[in-house]
């Protein structure tokens, strides 16, 4: 009886440790210029601390289609991507970039079919010491990707109006055609 007990115990662990490592297998991330989540990696050079579940799993910053959530537009309100939404002009690692072309770079962890990649930037005289809304953002790029399965490594590329100098956030959103989700990522950069 004892030793049933303990069987128990073991498969609920299990299943508990397994059903929070399966979100981790699909979905994606930037890795260039490296979003806050992915700095925030091993992999990414632990640029950044402190950044929650985003330390394990860049990828699952998962929520529905146009969630833009005032002060949570790091995390989309994802549970466990809260330090994500911290915001002030010191927080966070800038990637160095020059205004005009800039390649992205994703990294799918798995694939899904794609309606549209959309990119924003911060528009100017936007505050890096208040909680980030999507007022902040101005939209620059939409790439309609018409419902086909990209690849594992995505390259695009946009472009950094010539007025936006310093501090800047890109949000990258990722929306998957075939269920009513998107993936959420910023990148936080200072634009030469
Ligand atoms: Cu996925």
């Amino acid at each position: 009886m004892k030793k049933l007990s303990h069987c128990l115990i073991a498969t609920i662990i299990v299943f508990g440790l397994f059903g929070f490592a399966v979100p981790g297998l699909a979905h994606g991330y930037v890795t260039s210029p490296g979003s806050r989540a992915y700095l925030g990696t091993s992999s990414g050079g632990r640029l950044n601390q402190n950044v929650g579940r985003a330390q394990w799993e860049p990828q699952s910053i998962e929520a529905k289609k146009n969630t833009f959530i005032e002060g949570k537009i790091a995390s989309a309100g994802v549970s466990g991507y809260e330090p994500l939404d911290d915001q002030s002009l010191s927080r966070w690692h800038k990637n160095s970039i020059s205004s005009g072309n800039l390649n992205i770079s994703w990294f799918l962890t798995a694939p899904h079919k794609t309606s549209t990649w959309d990119y924003y930037i911060t528009k100017p005289g936007w505050n890096p010491d208040k909680p980030l809304k999507i007022s902040d953002f101005e939209l620059i790029k939409q790439i309609d990707d018409h419902g086909t399965l990209p690849s594992k490594v995505v390259n695009q590329q946009i472009t950094i109006p010539n007025n936006r100098k310093g501090y800047n956030v890109i949000l990258a959103v990722w929306n998957i055609s075939d269920t009513v989700n998107a993936f959420y990522q910023v990148i936080d950069v200072d634009i030469r």
